[in-house]
């Protein structure tokens, strides 16, 4: 189906021939490029931003979806009198084309730039309003020295590092690979398992700010998902308790722990140390070696998921030493063990297995004794085998016994502060930001190694480190990176001492580049910064934020650590990046996620060619809320065309109707429906509501369908007012249908400029009235009802109203008292 046919008249609108058509004039206009002279302190701005793309291919059904629904967005706002900036830009360095080069022996710059080129005129075909001034690619040199500078800034406050870490290593393709890069424990690439390896890193000190992240989520709680925040907020994981130093029999230095139940000490009955912390091997008896070095092997594998997993049997081996418990002064055997985390407090534990259950498992496991410290109610653990998790009076505790655990614990703390072993703590789960990578398609690392001077810094006017253009040798060899073969590249002398020097040879993990490009994109050519210190008062924060909810522990959580660090160097008067972030859906097949291998791929440009850009954007929206996901094959584009072509015959209905000077008298009540509907909407957009202010667009359409096929006719004016309220606010959602019909309207384009249609309140107000709704006296919901709704109308509202079904909760009603319009009371005893 490729054109509307409109019933009554011979005119059919074709959705694919108006496309160039409307991009050539929205051109000529500069309709979507903001104001950049205008500068008046007062004028009201919006910066709505979606999460940029990545080049990988042509646009998808993903892209449709998170595009559409922030071009709508970004719509809304400019016609409501905004000046409105709506960026795009390409997420461009990254594993995929550095893949596809190494499959297909194509240069990656090369791959990447005609995928740009495509997803650009795919996103113009789409009808997508950005403002393309602000284009940016963070694979160009324009915009990763800038990467590079901002490292530069973090390494000076040393908020950039190098340190070992145990990393993914692929002994078959001999190279680090990312946490993406493995699936189900193997390489992504060649199915050979992955193992751990501890090689030297960059790392982003992004622990320092765990704290702020977590305070500044008050400034988020109004406009972000708060399941977002729950989900940073566990990532980020802070754990309050206390640290306690515990002594090694024939060791001076002390052990110390974390533990979050200081209250429960005297029942420490064994310590446990993570196998693969250096600990563990330093404080292993000689005796105890081989045991020791075999149970390495053999639980090297697991990822730390599996290691925590309560439901797993627990293993450890002895080290053949013991720490003495401070409460109770006796010597407790050290395990290594695997069920404890080397990253995670101080990578030691004091078991409790009276109260802890993985100590528990543990201590059943090896025969060890189990001790009850706190009397919560519960049974013996060492009988029944379930920990005693809560809380309770103390027993077995010396001077604390008979005290609540509660009271214990400070008691406990402050006892352990006074003998100097211990002290109150916190801990968090967050890690540092592990930015290295070795891998060509990413920014240099703009560090040189001299082995006189050991780091040094580029200096800032040698800055970007561009990647070479080639010479180098795409396939890592012997774990070294992809540049390390570039010979040319890496030999520099030192900007110290001018001694022979070597690149640092690694790249920066892309999350670096999408962690700050929202502040670029206003003055993406700027050359004095980063970012234009006047464009970031003008524009920053970002009012409106789109993109997936996969990105909540990761880049949302990059983009405030960065932020606050930019703010810290004086570079930003703010602190928080994004004021409110909306998170769309999937775009499903048949319930599954769409891939390759599920074979239910559904083709972006084939559903455009068929249904038109247009209906493919109104299905993506009018399908559910934003937020929630999309299953194309339960969708109807058919239905969107249809809507849209009855758009299109009413604009044809009235252009060609001579217009009636004077409304009838019939329509008086559509001009009043007309205005609801406007008001409604309105709201509805503000909400973000999308899907249901389509139904209203919807509505309105069939209600001026009516009107001109058997109410007052196409030539009233009060029809035409409707009509054109209609063109104005659908063109959020199909901007082509939209400009056309506002030209068979009869106006000048674009109807962008025309403005958002505004509701009379003298109209509004006349007809609706606020209805109460009681149950037994007690007010339970307030209803928006029209003034002359009938009594067995406005009864049947009433209790339809959910709050009221809820609040009734299945319970009887003996009386419904209406008093139309204002007030129904249910009386139920
Ligand atoms: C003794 C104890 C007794 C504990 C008890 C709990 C209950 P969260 O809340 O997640 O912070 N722990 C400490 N470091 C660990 C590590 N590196 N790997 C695995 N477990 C570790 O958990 C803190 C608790 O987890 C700590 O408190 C410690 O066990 C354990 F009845 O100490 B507890
Ligand atoms: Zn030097």
């Amino acid at each position: 189906m490729n054109t509307f046919d409109t019933a009554d008249s011979d005119e059919t609108y074709d959705p694919q021939a108006v496309i160039d058509k409307w991009l050539a004039v929205w051109d000529e206009l500069g309709t979507f490029a903001v104001d950049r002279r205008a500068d008046e302190r007062d004028r009201q701005r919006r910066y709505v931003v979606s999460m940029f793309s990545y080049p990988s291919g042509d646009l998808h059904m993903g892209h449709a979806e998170v595009f559409s629904i922030s071009d709508a967005m970004a719509r809304f706002a400019r016609m409501r009198g905004y000046d409105t900036l709506f960026p795009v830009g390409w997420d461009s360095f990254g594993l995929p084309a550095e893949n596809a080069a190494l499959a297909r022996g194509l240069d990656p710059r090369g791959w990447t730039y005609a995928n740009i080129a495509t997803q650009a005129d795919s996103f113009r075909r789409l009808g997508i309003s950005f403002d393309w001034s602000t284009r940016l690619h963070t694979s160009d040199p324009e915009y990763y020295r800038w990467n590079q500078w901002l490292f530069l800034r973090l390494y000076e406050r040393g908020l950039a590092y190098r340190d070992d870490a145990l990393v993914n290593w692929c002994p078959r393709d001999r190279t680090v690979l990312a946490n993406e890069q493995v699936v189900g424990g193997r390489c992504e690439r060649c199915g050979t398992e992955v193992v751990k390896r501890a090689l030297t890193q960059w790392f982003f000190k992004i622990t320092d700010y765990a704290q702020r992240l977590l305070n500044d989520m008050v400034q988020l709680e109004p406009g972000w998902p708060a399941e977002i925040l729950t989900m940073q907020r566990n990532w980020i994981g802070r754990s309050e308790g206390a640290h306690i130093d515990f002594t090694v029999q024939g060791r001076d230095e002390p052990v110390r722990i974390f533990t979050t139940r200081p209250d429960t000490l005297f029942g420490a009955t064994f310590f446990v140390i993570a196998f693969d912390a250096p600990l563990a091997a330093r404080l292993c008896a000689p005796e105890c070696r081989d045991a020791f070095d075999a149970y390495v092997r053999q639980v090297s594998a697991g990822t730390d998921i599996e290691r925590l997993a309560t439901d797993r049997a627990k293993t450890g081996v002895f080290l053949g030493r013991y720490a003495i418990n401070p409460a109770t002064g006796e010597p407790i055997p050290i395990y290594a063990a695997d069920y404890v985390l080397a990253t995670y407090g101080t990578g030691a534990v004091m078991a409790v297995p009276a109260h802890d259950q993985r100590d528990l498992d543990f201590a059943r496991a090896l025969g060890i004794p189990v001790r009850t410290v706190i009397d919560t109610g519960a049974a013996d653990p060492a009988r029944t085998g379930v920990a005693a998790d809560g809380a309770g009076i103390m027993v077995s505790s010396g001077r604390f016994t008979g005290l609540s655990s509660d009271e214990a614990r400070a008691a406990i703390v402050a006892d352990l502060t006074e003998r100097g072993i211990g002290g109150s703590a916190v801990t968090y789960r967050l890690r540092d930001w592990l930015l290295s990578r070795q891998r060509y398609w990413g920014t240099p690392i703009p560090v040189i190694h001299c082995g006189e001077c050991g780091e040094v810094p580029v200096p800032e006017d040698q800055l970007p480190v561009r990647l070479p253009d080639s010479g180098y040798e795409l396939r890592p060899a012997d774990g070294s990176a992809p540049l390390a073969s570039a010979h040319d590249w890496v030999r520099v002398s030192c900007p110290r001492c001018g001694a022979a020097a070597r690149r640092d040879t690694d790249t920066m993990d892309t999350f670096v580049d999408s962690s700050w490009y929202f502040l670029r994109y206003p003055n993406p050519h700027f050359t004095e910064g980063p970012f234009d210190p006047a464009e970031i008062a003008r524009w920053l924060p970002v009012d409106d934020y789109i993109g997936g909810r996969e990105h909540a522990t990761g880049h949302l959580l990059y983009a405030r650590f960065l932020t606050k660090a930019l703010h810290d160097l004086g570079l930003l008067p703010f602190t928080e990046p994004m004021t409110r972030l909306t998170n769309q859906g999937q775009v499903l097949m048949d319930g599954k996620a769409m891939s390759k291998s599920l074979g239910n791929l559904v083709d972006l440009q084939s559903q455009i060619r068929q249904y038109g850009p247009d209906a493919v954007r109104v299905t993506m929206i009018f399908a559910g809320p934003p937020e929630d996901d999309v299953d194309w094959a339960d969708v109807s584009p058919h239905g969107a065309v249809r809507w849209l072509a009855r758009i299109w015959r009413l604009a044809v209905d009235i252009g060609s109707a001579s217009s009636a000077p004077e409304p009838s008298a019939a329509s008086a009540a559509l001009r009043r429906d007309v205005h609801a509907v406007v008001a409604g909407t309105t709201a509805l957009m503000e909400r973000k509501r999308l899907n249901v202010a389509i139904a209203q667009l919807m509505q309105l359409t069939n209600l001026l369908s009516k009107a001109v096929d058997s109410g007052p006719g196409p030539a009233d004016p009060v029809v035409r007012e409707g009509v054109e309220a209609l063109v104005r606010m659908s063109s959020c959602f199909a901007p082509f249908t939209a400009e056309e019909s506002w030209e068979r309207l009869g106006h000048r384009p674009s109807v962008s400029d025309a403005g958002w249609p505004t509701a009379d309140p003298a109209l509004l107000e006349r007809d609706f009235t606020t209805c109460i709704v009681q149950i037994d006296g007690k007010l339970r919901d307030r209803l928006r009802v029209p003034t002359g709704i009938d009594e067995t109308a406005l009864r049947a509202l009433a209790l339809a109203s959910a709050t009221v079904v809820d609040a009734l909760a299945g319970r009887p009603m003996t009386k419904v008292i209406v008093r139309a319009p204002r007030l129904v009371n249910v009386v139920t005893k």
